[in-house]
């Protein structure tokens, strides 16, 4: 659960200027966190480097919090971490997207300072998600490859905090909400650190109380609910209280969203009205910070999501900020929830031939090892983001390799695994070119079809005639194989700001607005259609590559926010369009 304050617990923040090393004998360098830690220093050593790096600062506990449990979370390390209280090992975690926490009551005391050290692990392989492989260069440096299409920043990226609970606790919470006409229905079900009373209420947004109960788990109704609606955010807050005879010993406030999600028939519901997804895949990256959450630009990113008419995204490709989730919650803006699993897929190597060098699904290659660490993923995505009312589809991977054999034993058990999780939620892949409606092996597993797609971009380049056939042809293909809603999860063309010209020219801001109304005119033909996010938001940085110019460029938004072109016209499309295609 989120760390929060409230009457039971308390909360220290720990975001600031942290010691950092490369190899623990120096600690000359200071690092910002929250911050990828490759752009800060001018200096490819720690750019480039492949191993582990350090963090270290000292630390007060409040001096009032004897007889707590004192509690050390990390929100994200990427892509491992290992937490040290003096020189104790006390956590370690894989994964490098979703958070994780060591209870240090045993190892501090309060109002003493104690020296806390994380170490930070970029190394990616082929059992990791993502995945990656190290190789070592004739000079004998270590390198990080992968195959994925954005820069692997890493470090501490998000919030650490050190948290007060007490001995009895709260320590888990599930709401799952309905509409039954005007009543809203709360079905919650809470986990405590030891057996004890629980009493719960949901207090509306004036927190004025509309419902309680007693007891770990049940249903509660709310007469007269006012549901979280796209563009309309409306959130309760469930009080779960801990007790002892009349004693509150522990306190928590889960903000929750009364919304209903279902697929029916080529319809994507919330609230039982069909959706139309307007937005974008977008990434966590800005200039400097990397991956680095930043409050100034989560709020500036919505705002412009409102103003080009955008009424949901995508978390291309991994689980991000909590308080990203969080906002959207507030602000009514719709997520499909993504886990860091990219790049399992070894036919982009084969460029387009799509064919793999070697199968991408294999004990060598990506096998039993690699969907254990995938099905980690989305345990840890779905256990941090459940109660999220913005959460309206999981997608538990972008682009795999789904065309060949092995695919659907890879899949099959961990599309069964997320709806065990989570029964209430569709779900979806993000299939790669290469995957069509004839080889694709594993879409009939899932709920609706998220289609990438490039054609006038890395297909029929600079050929828009051309492009807008296969386009038509391949999503007809699609739609006609499944009956099952289909959006275009991806599509997008690099673009030059300040590149003009009057011929279908790829690169310029003309051809990515001309590209874009191809593309719609396709969608707009097509029934079954619910959605189209562009990619992407905003140019994002890559590794380096030929068909990259410092990142990727398809940004709708350069990477400091200023609009191409075609962020206009895609205004004039969207403004009028968002939820009500
Ligand atoms: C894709 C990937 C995305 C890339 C994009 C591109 O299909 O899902 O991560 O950035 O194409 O621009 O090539």
């Amino acid at each position: 659960m989120k760390p929060r304050s409230t009457a039971t617990r308390e909360l220290v923040n720990l975001d600031g200027l942290w010691r950092f090393s490369l190899d623990r004998d120096r600690w000359d360098l200071e690092a910002a966190v929250p911050a990828s830690y490759n752009d800060l220093f001018v200096d490819s050593a720690i750019r480039d480097h492949v191993g582990w790096v350090w963090y270290q600062r000292q630390v007060r506990v409040p001096r009032g919090w004897s007889g707590e449990d004192i509690i050390l979370r990390v929100d994200a390390a990427t892509h491992q971490g290992r937490i040290y209280v003096d020189d104790v090992l006390v956590a370690e975690h894989v994964g490098g997207y979703t958070p994780f926490e060591a209870d240090i009551t045993a190892h501090v005391s309060a109002g003493q300072e104690f020296r806390l050290t994380i170490g930070v692990n970029n190394e990616l392989t082929n059992t990791t998600i993502p995945p990656g492989t190290i190789t070592v260069t004739q000079d004998g440096r270590r390198r990080q490859t992968y195959l994925h299409d954005f820069y692997n920043y890493a470090g501490l990226a998000r919030s650490v905090w050190l948290y007060s609970v007490p001995a009895v606790h709260v320590q888990d919470i599930t709401v799952v909400t309905g509409l039954d006409a005007s009543t809203g229905t709360v079905e919650y079900a809470v986990r405590t650190s030891a057996p004890a009373p629980v009493r719960v209420r949901v207090l509306d947004a004036t927190g004025t109380e509309v419902a309680a109960a007693d007891g770990a788990g049940g249903t509660l109704r709310i007469p007269d609910v006012t549901p979280w609606r796209p563009g309309a955010a409306y959130l309760y807050d469930l009080l779960v209280e801990v007790l002892d005879g009349d004693r509150v010993v522990d306190s928590y406030t889960e903000p929750f969203g009364v919304r209903t999600v279902a697929v029916r028939g080529t319809e994507f519901l919330i609230n039982g009205e069909p959706f139309y997804f307007t937005g974008f895949g977008k990434h966590e990256d800005t200039p400097v910070r990397g991956k680095g959450h930043d409050n100034a630009y989560l709020v500036h990113d919505f705002q412009l999501m409102d103003w080009i008419g955008a009424n949901s995204f995508r978390t291309s490709h991994y689980p991000y900020a909590e308080e990203v989730m969080e906002f959207a919650d507030r602000h009514g803006i719709v997520v499909i929830d993504e886990t860091a699993a990219v790049g399992l897929n070894l036919a982009v190597q084969g460029g387009l031939t799509g064919v793999p060098p070697q199968p991408t699904f294999s004990p060598e290659t990506f096998g039993e090892a690699t969907r254990d660490a995938h099905a980690q993923a989305i345990r840890e995505l779905i256990a941090r983001d459940k109660n999220h009312p913005s959460v309206v589809m999981w997608c538990i991977a972008n682009e795999p390799s789904s065309h060949e054999d092995g695919a659907r034993e890879y899949f099959e058990p961990l599309v069964e695994l997320t709806r065990k999780l989570d029964p209430t939620r569709p779900v979806c892949y993000a299939a790669v070119i290469f995957a069509t409606h004839e080889n694709d092996r594993i879409a009939d597993l899932f709920d609706v079809l998220c289609i990438n797609r490039y054609y006038g971009w890395y297909v029929a380049t600079g050929d828009l005639a051309t492009a807008e056939m296969y386009l038509e042809h391949d999503l007809r293909g699609w739609a006609a194989r499944h009956g099952k809603p289909i959006m275009m999860s991806e599509y997008g063309a690099d673009t030059m700001p300040g590149l003009h010209a009057v011929w279908d020219t790829p690169w310029t801001e003309e051809y990515q607005q001309a590209y874009l109304e191809m593309n719609h005119r396709v969608f707009d033909r097509i029934d079954a259609f619910i959605g189209e996010h562009v990619w992407n938001f905003a140019d994002f940085q890559t590794s380096h590559g030929i068909h990259r110019v410092d990142g990727n460029k398809k940004g709708v938004f350069t990477r400091d926010r200023r609009p191409k072109a075609a962020a206009h016209a895609l205004r004039a499309r969207w403004k009028p369009l968002a939820g009500r295609k």
